[in-house]
């Protein structure tokens, strides 16, 4: 489906979970399968995540290299890297994850060691599942003592906010968590939305700890650019808007990838028009609507690929969390391409 072919990097593509029954060739980087009772598999390669998906036959995610990677265990951390960049990923089960705030703490510097010792140390992009994101009341939510663990351990690095990578949390109903990952050998350039408050600077009021991640991050590779957008809601300043209504928060969510991509643009003048190369739609179980894929087809338009899934928020007011990727080719290589 729709695959996009980059010669740097890594590229990412969705296949019918029917037709990836076979082991995985030599330039995977990773296959991600989304729904439950999924089989593990002793290819560090293969992650799971508990979300069901809505609608439509079952895809996996698939991000490739241009050429073979190196893969491995290391620390209980699956890895493949191709000498630019690094895809990873941890699972903790729920008895791991009694003190969370340590936990998540932990599982991030294992992420952090992981990536030194393998030469990439510039995080690009973030994807967290967690059981029961949303159980506990004020500060004791699982979400708010998550970032509260994320923080502690980003926090340690110098100038941590002007490196974060961009990210998703997403609520799984099974217990645990799984944390995938993607880094590099050179850092993106973080990506902030003028119509949002940066999610680390926060308020209180949202956890003790805020949340550390950018709303984007710009990665320029040899011939092309990815941009890398953050799980994005229904949040003017920092407030929710629109709660209890899906398609209102689908419509601020648009605008809201409108001002990141105009952003990122503007930090990018040199590279053509952003593209959509998938996205990824997260419905709170019990509030998707027949209406939701049309209206996303309809803003962000119809030949993107779109991966719907069913998980909980981590904000209880907000029903839907949109991420994506996009991609730009550089005007320099198409006209040195032409000549
Ligand atoms: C928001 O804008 C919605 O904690 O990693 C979106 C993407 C959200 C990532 C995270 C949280 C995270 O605050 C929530």
């Amino acid at each position: 489906m729709a695959p996009n072919f980059h010669s740097h990097g890594c590229s990412y593509h969705l296949f019918h979970e029917a037709d990836s029954g076979q082991a995985l060739d030599r330039n995977v980087l990773a296959r991600i399968h989304y729904g439950t009772g999924l089989a593990t598999s002793p290819d560090p390669r293969e992650i799971n995540v508990a979300l069901p998906q809505t609608g439509g036959a079952p895809v996996a995610e698939v991000w490739r290299s241009h050429r073979p990677v190196e893969h491995g265990w290391a620390d209980g951390l699956g890895y493949a890297h191709n000498g630019e960049v690094v895809f990873g990923h941890v699972r903790l089960d729920e008895h791991d994850l009694a003190d969370l705030v340590r936990a998540t703490a932990r599982a991030y510097l294992r992420i952090d060691l992981l990536l030194r010792r393998l030469g990439y140390p510039c995080w690009l992009r973030m994807w967290n599942f967690l059981g029961h994101i949303n159980h506990g009341e004020g500060d004791t939510e699982r979400y708010r003592q998550f970032s509260q663990g994320r923080h502690n351990a980003l926090a340690l690095k110098p100038g941590f906010e002007t490196r974060l990578p961009a990210a998703t949390a997403i609520g799984t109903q099974e217990g645990g968590m799984t944390v995938y990952f993607l880094a590099a050998r050179d850092p993106g350039a973080q990506v902030e939305n003028p119509r949002q408050v940066s999610a680390f600077r926060y308020p209180a009021a949202y956890g003790p700890k805020s949340p550390s991640f950018s709303r984007g991050c710009l990665k320029h590779w040899a011939d092309s650019s990815h941009l890398f957008v953050s799980g994005t809601a229904s949040v003017v300043g920092h407030q929710t808007l629109h709660p209890g209504d899906l398609l209102a928060q689908l419509d601020e969510t648009h605008r809201n990838f409108e001002a990141l991509l105009g952003q990122a643009s503007a930090l990018e003048p040199a590279a053509g028009p952003f593209s959509a190369v998938g996205l990824k739609v997260y419905v709170r179980p019990g509030h998707d609507s027949p209406e939701l894929l049309p209206r996303v087809r309809r803003l962000f338009g119809d030949q993107v690929p779109v991966l719907c899934l069913a998980g909980d928020i981590c904000r209880r007011d907000l029903l839907l969390e949109i991420e994506g990727l996009f991609t730009a080719t550089a005007h320099s290589v198409s006209l040195q391409a032409v000549a």
